[in-house]
């Protein structure tokens, strides 16, 4: 226990110490810590053996496909039921708050549909290639699968991602205000590598992509982004794709906005221009405060947010703190991020963790005290193509209130002196 102990807080070390003494004088004598309180209460804590290591476990294949453990069951994608009619075309988010390093479990990717999750028979599934193409082509599954693969882990955000809070804050937890985030190692064939074999004519400066579902939903993309680096993905995370993310095949727009990666991918025509005739060009474009509208705002910018602490993830306990967060964009990397304590007026920069990718989330951390202080606490994070997350009053300067798409503005969380932390916003 000495050793144990070594590098605590003398707070944090009281605190271990009468843990200790709980082990021994029970529940009785301990009072105000509700650690040491259930220790005196429960027969599995030390010093006696566990319950579980008396006996057998359960053998191999018990769960053919495993799940995480039934003691994990509140981590789970959630939605707002008020922001739309019904679920099949709604939106779920991704518990981030309970998210480790930076891959997301395919089980707990955000859910996006226009018309519900079609059940593909991959047997039955094509790719058509065809417009301003030499030799138009229909690819299936097997066809796709005989291409070298590549694999490249992305994050995918819809752009309305925190847009229920450009007015003032609205939701009461980090899953809702940010989570319609996600970050996959995807695995599929560069979509240039398809074209080639079709053949681009020099007129083909768009595509259109189309995927299979009811809505059959669509996007126009410029040709220069499938040149530079759009995935077509029949696998995320080792296995091929989940029915909600696109089964058997999507396209994968890195760093652009969620709603250019159409799922479920049955056609792509090459074309001159943008097909102004379909719905999907007009909807996703970003009203201004003088009545205009900014449209093909592909880039999902710079942005971050601290994910502990977090409305979900309070302080529990004074002294040692780490701060963590993630921070990605859409334009390449994350090069650094700041932390304020004070709303901003101060920043001290935090350390990235682990791998540092291409329009990946990327981890960041800050080894701090805390000791009841009330905080005002933001992260700012910045990429290497020089773009800097802009405050929120920036933003509103530049953008309105009316927007829903594209609010990557810097967010604030209030910790009070309970260690509680509450969404505000400081304009
Ligand atoms: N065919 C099709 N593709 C689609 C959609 C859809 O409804 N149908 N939703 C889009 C939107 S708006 C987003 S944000 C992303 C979400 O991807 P995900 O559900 O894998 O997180 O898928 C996009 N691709
Ligand atoms: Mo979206």
């Amino acid at each position: 226990m000495q050793d144990a102990s070594e590098h605590l807080t003398t707070n944090d070390r009281r605190d271990f110490l009468r843990r200790g003494v709980s082990y021994v004088a029970g529940a009785a004598a301990v009072g105000g810590a509700s650690i040491a309180t259930a220790s005196g209460l429960s027969t599995n804590l030390p010093p006696n053996e566990p319950q579980w290591g008396r006996q057998l476990g359960t053998g191999v294949v018990e769960n053919p496909y495993g799940l995480p453990s039934r003691h994990e069951s509140q981590v789970v994608r959630r939605t707002v039921p008020w922001l739309t009619a019904e679920a099949i075309s709604s939106i779920s988010m991704s518990p981030i708050q309970d998210l480790k390093g930076i891959i997301t479990p395919n089980g707990l990717v955000f859910e996006r549909y226009h018309a519900g999750v079609p059940d593909i028979n991959p047997d039955e599934h094509r790719l058509m290639i065809h417009g301003l193409v030499d030799n138009p082509l229909i690819f299936t599954m097997e066809d796709l699968m005989r291409f070298p693969s590549v694999s490249e882990i992305k994050f995918i955000e819809c752009p309305a991602n925190g847009g229920m809070e450009w007015r003032g804050p609205q939701m009461e937890a980090l899953q809702f205000t940010h989570g319609m985030l996600s970050c996959c190692e995807w695995t599929g064939v560069p979509l240039k590598v398809l074209l080639d074999a079709a053949g681009i004519q020099t007129e083909g400066k768009w595509i259109l992509a189309e995927g299979a579902d009811g809505a059959h939903m669509s996007r126009s993309i410029p040709i220069e982004k499938i040149l530079d680096d759009t995935l077509v993905v029949y696998a995320q995370n080792g296995e091929m794709l989940r029915p909600e993310q696109g089964y058997p095949l999507r396209l994968l727009n890195p760093g652009w906005e969620g709603n250019t990666s159409i799922k479920w991918l049955r056609r792509i025509e090459v074309g001159d221009q943008p097909w102004h005739h379909r719905e999907e060009t007009s909807k996703y474009t970003d009203l201004m405060e003088d009545g205009r509208a900014r449209r093909f705002t592909f880039v999902q910018e710079c942005n971050s947010v601290i994910t502990s602490p977090c409305p979900e993830n309070p302080i529990r306990r004074k002294g040692f703190l780490e701060v963590e967060g993630l921070a990605w964009t859409g334009r390449g990397k994350i090069k650094g991020v700041d932390i304020s304590f004070d709303g901003g007026v101060s920043w001290q920069p935090a350390q990235l963790k682990g791998l540092v990718l291409d329009k990946a989330l990327t981890r960041f951390s800050l080894m701090t005290q805390w000791q009841g202080e009330p905080w005002l606490i933001q992260s700012r994070a910045y990429d290497d193509s020089g773009y800097v997350q802009p405050t929120l009053a920036q933003l509103r300067e530049q953008r309105g209130v009316n927007s829903i798409y594209h609010k990557n503005s810097i967010h604030t969380w209030q910790v009070a002196p309970t260690g509680e932390v509450k969404n505000v916003q400081i304009t």
